[in-house]
């Protein structure tokens, strides 16, 4: 059974005042709120068991690496990697999104394509990008409807035998748009292209399951599912990984070092260099732990629940604009009033204990798309009650009868 004021008993931040009010936060999408199982585990490992990883023999150093590695499992389990190999821990999405595109410079020949979607973060632009510029491949951008969804068959003109790679956000962190990455994935295999997933803010809601969705490279950040920021995972194929040059050198990615010329470890080492994130990746198999208990069936029931009923008062306000109309959404409201910065109205309702994100969300070519400056943002999770939702449209209605 899903109780939620005991879902939210779980959460210290959430009986919060901010501003003197009671905390509303509904800015999800940028970072989740952790439970207390999270922050003791934090504190559990610093005081019990602190030691570097994968190097000593001494009791400690065994311990934090049997629970580092651990974790790994858990988390090849929650996302059914085949290999625990296959699953590597990095600093969030952004890492491993570059870590990948990194790797691709000494793939990619001049005239290749990569695609990717007019839906995408910076994040999963800007690597890219930067790899065209290496190795003189062409961006291209497969486009979206002003329902803010892929046009699919735009995205079948631009595949071709030059597409090497696909890159695409499984759900849009500025619209809240699901993206048929199913579908997408199999229409990449038939041209022989990689693809990569962008799970930072599908992770939160879903469960991904790698082998049956059948992508090369799945990536999310830990912080957006109740563990600490500074966390994330690469999941890539063992072929793929195989095949990738390493992305950092250092400590505990080698084989052998001598002058002439070092040779790597087997995966995952090869792309884990350096003393990693140790309490970080260990916290993040706590965290997925916590959010299988509360079970995704859930989450969903009442992310959907919290979607349509937000969506619904929110169009009550004269005005209003939402953007991001997809049928297949998730628990993201993105809209505007009529002239009204967005800017003003977070301010404003901030002063309320009310948190949302106003801005670009880090998706200016959505922004330019939709020819407005930003939006405000509101986010929500399993955590948060319609009593909430509440707050926030009167907080929002009386914004808009003091600035008009
Ligand atoms: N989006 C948001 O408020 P990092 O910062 O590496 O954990 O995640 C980057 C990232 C990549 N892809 C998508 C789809 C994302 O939503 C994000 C992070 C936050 O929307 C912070 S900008």
């Amino acid at each position: 059974m899903f109780d939620i004021q005991k879902v939210r008993a779980d959460f210290p931040i959430l009986s919060q005042k901010v501003n003197g009010k009671p905390l509303v936060y509904f800015d999800n999408g940028a970072t989740s709120q952790k439970p207390q199982v999270v922050i003791d585990a934090i504190s559990k490992y610093y005081s019990e068991i602190n030691a570097n990883i994968h190097r000593g023999v001494h009791t400690l150093s065994q311990l934090a690496t049997d629970a580092y590695e651990e974790s790994r499992l858990k988390i090849q389990k929650h996302i059914n990697a085949q290999f625990s190999h296959e699953v590597l821990f990095t600093a969030g999405t952004t890492h491993g999104i570059n870590l990948v595109a990194n790797g691709f410079a000494s793939i990619l020949k001049p005239g290749d394509e990569v695609l990717v979607s007019a839906l995408e973060h910076h994040s999963n632009i800007v690597p890219w990008q930067m790899l065209c510029e290496k190795t003189g491949a062409i961006l291209k951008v497969i486009p979206m409807n002003l329902e803010g969804e892929l046009i699919q068959s735009e995205y079948d003109k631009l595949l071709s035998d030059k597409t090497k790679i696909v890159t695409v956000n499984h759900i849009s962190n500025a619209l809240g748009t699901i993206n048929p990455i199913r579908e997408m994935i199999a229409k990449a295999r038939k041209f022989d292209a990689a693809i990569l997933i962008d799970g930072a803010q599908a992770t939160p809601h879903l469960k991904p399951d790698v082998q049956d969705l059948d992508c090369d490279f799945y990536v999310f950040s830990g912080h957006k599912i109740c563990a600490p920021t500074g966390t994330g995972i690469l999941y890539g194929k063992e072929a793929w990984l195989n095949k990738l040059p390493p992305y950092q050198g250092g400590g505990e990615m080698i084989k052998e070092v001598t002058f002439e010329k070092t040779t790597y470890a087997e995966l995952p080492h090869k792309f884990e260099a350096g003393t990693p994130n140790i309490s970080g990746g260990i916290v993040l198999g706590v965290a997925i732990d916590y959010m299988n208990e509360v079970g995704f069936e859930n989450i969903q029931k009442q992310e959907k629940m919290l979607l349509e009923y937000a969506t619904k008062k929110l169009l009550e306000i004269q005005g209003l604009k939402i953007y991001g109309t997809s049928s297949q959404k998730t628990s993201v409201v993105s809209f505007n009033i009529e002239g009204i910065h967005p800017y003003d109205i977070g301010t404003i309702i901030d002063k309320k204990g009310i948190a949302v994100r106003t801005g670009h969300h880090c998706a200016q070519p959505i922004m330019s798309f939709f020819q407005i400056p930003g939006t405000i943002r509101a986010s929500f999770s399993f955590y948060n009650t319609t009593e909430e939702i509440d707050l926030m449209v009167d907080a929002i209605k009386k914004a808009q009868a003091m600035l008009s």
